[in-house]
């Protein structure tokens, strides 16, 4: 049996990786601007300035879509593109680019799927405080009601947050990515807070301007643990992993979607707020607790666990020379059958995989073509378990390979390729790589070319 009739079938972007920083064309600079000008931050020193020029190369992009049989397009709208401070002043011109870009979607029969916010917070609000200034939420609500009033006619669906554990974990707790801060656990919470409440009011704001009944959600990490054995102790022990947490970590999952689905937090971190300086006000929980029309999960990869001594999930090494990507993250496809069916059982909500994919080096064959055999089987493999989780009852909406083309992936600046389609930054030049044309075939053919 193939994946379901409407299943939607996409690529992902986001703004900094692909578009040519705001900051030269009028907008405002944003966090990710600021931390790559600081030495070491970036593996080969570079920044998203240029990145794939994608704000002046939409159109040909657009076009390079229809041709690669994409239907469905997740992109990330920059902040301080269309408010350079945040706040206040829009900038018309950025504001124009996405309202052209989403025509231009449409009109060659790709429909969009707009993330709010994928990392790039505007540098003044950051200098404001950022996500530790109680204000953040009502700014982003403000930013939400600005893009939704434009484009609230034409998107397929909305999510407000891209990766909460992220853009707090690496960029507030390790400090690794922008803008680079190293703040301890009190603090965090509270920034988790502040996000978790963005996305409340956001979708307030997205439900109450939407006129063509597009669906909401969002996008944090799909953090999931893989049963070691089929053993009903390993299962339940996976399960536990997945979705229960007994003390503070950034990258949970339930510290995420509990008060998103459920309007309450975790008892751990009820028992936190006892002690902690700042607390949620009378209502927060209410305000966040605006339930997803989907449950949106990034998955890349997930550990192996098995049921340690008094059942305790425990994790286990991969085994030693196990595939790995360039990341030297684990291939482990079952991380997509095994995340979206706990997923499903505590949260009831559809399935899309907002994000999978894996970085390579790829390059130009001697025949001039890119050849990314590893990319084709490591999709092949994540797909078929995402179909196995809908043979068993799941319900699977969609899945968003990441990424359309190669990008700016952050710290590793222009070294790890995420793409379908290969770009060569000197001249711009984009080529479609083999998995560019193995997935066209996959679309066309409604998954069954992953299935067999
Ligand atoms: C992520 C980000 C992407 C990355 C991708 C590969 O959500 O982590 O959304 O921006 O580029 O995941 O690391």
């Amino acid at each position: 049996m193939s994946f379901p009739a409407d299943f939607r079938w996409g690529v992902a972007t986001a703004s900094y990786q692909i578009e040519g920083s705001p900051y030269l064309v009028g907008g405002g600079h944003s966090v990710w601007d600021m931390f790559c000008k600081r030495p070491g931050a970036i593996h080969d020193a570079s920044n998203g300035d240029v990145a794939c020029d994608h704000f002046n190369r939409y159109r040909e992009d657009c076009a390079l879509m229809k041709e690669l049989g994409i239907e469905n397009y997740r992109l990330s709208l920059s902040w301080p593109r269309i408010l350079p401070t945040g706040r206040g002043t829009i900038d018309q011109a950025g504001l124009d680019f996405y309202d052209n870009l989403i025509d231009c979607l449409l009109e060659h029969g790709i429909d969009p799927h707009v993330t709010l916010f994928h990392w790039d917070t505007p540098y003044d609000i950051y200098l404001q405080g950022s996500w530790l200034n109680a204000d953040i939420s009502k700014w982003f609500a403000d930013y939400t009601e600005i893009v939704s009033k434009k484009l609230g006619d034409r998107v397929a669906s909305w999510m407000t947050l891209n990766e909460p554990q992220v853009f707090l974990g690496l960029g507030y707790e390790t400090g690794s990515h922008a803008p680079g801060d190293k703040l301890g656990q009190q603090e965090l919470l509270w920034a988790s807070h502040n996000a978790l409440l963005a996305h409340g009011r956001s979708a307030q704001v997205l439900r109450s301007n939407i006129t063509n009944g597009a669906q909401i959600g969002w996008a944090p990490v799909g953090v999931c643990s893989i049963p070691a054995s089929d053993s009903a102790a390993d299962i339940e022990a996976a399960r536990k992993a997945t979705l229960e947490m007994d003390s503070f970590s950034i990258w949970s999952l339930p510290l995420w979607n509990d008060p998103v689905f459920f309007g309450t937090y975790p008892e751990c971190i009820n028992k936190l707020w006892e002690t902690s300086y700042y607390k949620p006000a009378e209502g927060d929980m209410q305000i966040i607790n605006q339930v997803p029309d989907f449950f949106g999960a990034n998955i890349y990869n997930a550990p192996r666990v098995r049921a340690g001594a008094d059942g305790k999930p425990e994790v286990l090494p991969h085994p030693q020379g196990m595939a790995r990507t360039i990341y030297h993250w684990p291939v482990t496809p079952e991380a997509l059958y095994w995340g979206p069916k706990f997923f499903y059982e505590k949260y009831g909500k559809p399935i899309v995989i907002t994000e999978n994919g894996l970085g390579l080096s790829d390059w130009p064959h001697v025949d001039g073509k890119i050849h990314d055999p590893q990319r084709i089987d490591f999709l092949t493999r994540y797909m078929r378990e995402f179909h196995r989780a809908g043979q068993d009852g799941v319900e699977i909406a969609g899945y968003f390979q990441w990424s359309l083309m190669d990008n700016f992936e952050w710290n590793e600046g222009y070294r790890f390729r995420f793409g379908l389609v290969y770009v060569d930054y000197e001249t711009q030049v984009r080529t479609p790589k083999d998995s560019a044309y193995w997935y066209r075939d996959v679309i066309g053919s409604n998954g069954d070319i992953a299935l067999s």
